[in-house]
């Protein structure tokens, strides 16, 4: 009886490891480069962004000097334009820490001189749900919804198991 409780016991345990899995990830923007005006242009966020998986809950991590750099999150207008005129936030302090609290197109510019037109700017695809590891611009398919939803139910399947065992 006593193997049976900790059986039991154990795969609590492993459904909340699992569930930790999809905890949340803390992005640092450039990686290396840091959020700077970026040496060989525009192109070096959305590759970098390009290889990163963003879901609710993430941060992103702007380092910067401050007072060198700002981060704005901005419209898509304002992002294409490069227009600091009213941002959607303003953070002047780096290391800026910024919470993706919704799903969706995010974009993000340094509102400093003409850092943002010299390729200081991020836009980014935020998923709802842990999306497939190809897919990091694409939103969250149906396909992978039912894949989270069919390891809930395996796992309250083998609850049941344990329970019954137990009983
Ligand atoms: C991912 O990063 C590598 C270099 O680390 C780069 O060559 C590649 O283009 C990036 N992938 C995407 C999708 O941008
Ligand atoms: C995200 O939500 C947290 C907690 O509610 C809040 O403190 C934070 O300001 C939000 N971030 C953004 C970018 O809206
Ligand atoms: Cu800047």
């Amino acid at each position: 009886m006593v193997s049976k409780m900790n059986m039991l016991v154990s795969m609590v345990f492993l459904g909340a490891a699992i569930r930790g899995c999809s905890a949340q990830t803390s992005h640092v923007v450039g990686d290396s480069l840091g959020w700077v005006v970026p040496p060989g242009g525009p192109i070096a966020y959305s590759t970098w962004a390009g290889n990163q998986t963003f879901v609710v809950g993430d941060t992103l991590v702007f380092t910067f000097t401050t007072g060198a750099h700002d981060v704005a999150e901005v419209t898509k207008a304002a992002y294409d334009g490069c227009s600091s005129t009213s941002p959607i936030s303003l953070q002047t302090t780096g290391p800026a820490s910024i919470r993706l609290n919704q799903s969706g197109e995010h974009f993000y510019i340094c509102t400093i001189g003409s850092h943002c037109s010299l390729g200081q700017k991020l836009a980014i695809n935020v998923a709802a749900t842990t999306p497939s590891p190809t897919g990091s611009t694409t939103p969250p398919t149906p396909g992978n919804s039912a894949a989270s939803l069919s390891v809930a139910g395996l796992f309250s399947g083998m609850l049941s198991v344990a329970v019954v065992l137990l009983y």
